[in-house]
């Protein structure tokens, strides 16, 4: 239960200046402009983040924590014993915890998170509460193949835990790719118990992600904040606006950062210039139906074996096998 080599200095945390740079001047010179969401995740975006799932318009996290608390049982039992549990993500927050509690002599737990210093708060946190747990902490992107520490004793199979409706930020064809890869991932007995996020009133979809007390507006604009700490660009906060709005054609919130004005950015040497009301595409949360997500698994040559939902359907936990 050692961390993995990584260089876990502080310095690490961030990805290397010049990615962001590099990431930034280059999705500013596309038109229609676009930012990827990872750049919302610096120290307080994150923190940004979990007043996000506080906040009583954003029913995602309180949904899935209400069926972990309802199902977390029945769902280590479907897991079944001697399972080894990868998470994509550092996972110290309470819905690991609540299904660590239930599984069935776990083999080893494997948080897989790209940010050192979460990733080692959250291994010392399980620690604690699970002191008889193999830790394996994996240091690595999830996106990208990975290669998981060799376990303590022989697993009767792998189990990829990925929840937060996280897949939602994923357009459709990547969401897949990245289904695919886990898919290899967990071998062939293993399997995927994925946290979704489902089609219900537009309404409902929108007010989670434009709260009253304007929380997810701080988070959006959060991402020019960091570009101007980290890259000293000189973007104005406000002139530009948080937009999110729901797509019901694609199923999607799509959030977006609109210039309040005619305007120019200096991003490192480049001047970047803003029409009136041009937006810079930043997320995409997807939503989706039952039947949505089985043809996703499909399309990734995975079968959904399990659903745990709750009776407005407002969220899903879904066990994925080959
Ligand atoms: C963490 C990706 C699931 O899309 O709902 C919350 C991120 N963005 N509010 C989501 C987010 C704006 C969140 N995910």
């Amino acid at each position: 239960s050692s961390m993995q080599p990584c260089g876990v200095s502080d310095d690490d945390r961030r990805p290397p200046l010049n990615e962001v740079l590099e990431v930034a001047q280059h999705g500013l010179a596309l038109k229609p402009k676009r930012l990827p969401s990872w750049l919302f995740y610096d120290e307080q975006g994150s923190a940004l983040f979990e007043q996000i799932c506080e906040q009583p318009e954003y029913y995602l996290t309180r949904c899935e924590i209400a069926l972990m608390d309802e199902h977390a049982g029945s769902i280590a039992d479907v897991l079944g014993s001697d399972v080894r549990l990868v998470e994509y993500g550092s996972g110290s927050g309470l819905k690991t915890r609540m299904l660590l509690r239930h599984l069935h002599r776990p083999v080893s737990y494997v948080p897989v998170e790209i940010s050192p210093e979460p990733l080692r708060q959250s291994v010392a946190r399980l620690a604690q509460e699970f002191p008889s747990l193999p830790l394996q902490p994996l240091c690595a992107d999830f996106s990208k193949p990975l290669r998981l520490p060799i376990p303590p004793r022989a697993p009767r199979h792998t189990v990829l835990y990925f929840p937060g409706s996280t897949i939602g930020n994923f357009e459709n064809h990547d969401a897949a790719v990245l289904l695919r890869k886990m898919r290899n991932e967990m071998g062939d007995a293993g399997g995927i118990l994925i946290g979704v996020d489902l089609k219900k009133d537009p309404a409902l979809i929108e007010a989670a992600y434009n709260d009253r007390a304007g929380v997810t507006a701080a988070f959006t604009l959060n991402m020019l904040a960091r570009l101007n700490r980290e890259i000293g660009s000189n973007f104005e906060l406000s002139g530009f606006a948080h937009r999110a709005h729901y797509n019901p054609m694609a199923g999607r919130i799509e959030t977006h950062i609109v210039s309040r004005h005619e305007q120019q950015v200096k991003v490192g040497r480049n001047n970047v210039s803003f029409r009136a009301d041009e937006a810079i595409h930043v997320e995409y949360s997807c939503k989706y139906s039952l039947e949505d997500f089985a043809a996703l698994a499909a399309r990734a040559g995975l079968a959904v074996q399990h659903v745990w939902t709750d009776p407005e359907r407002m969220f899903s936990v879904q066990f994925l096998v080959r």
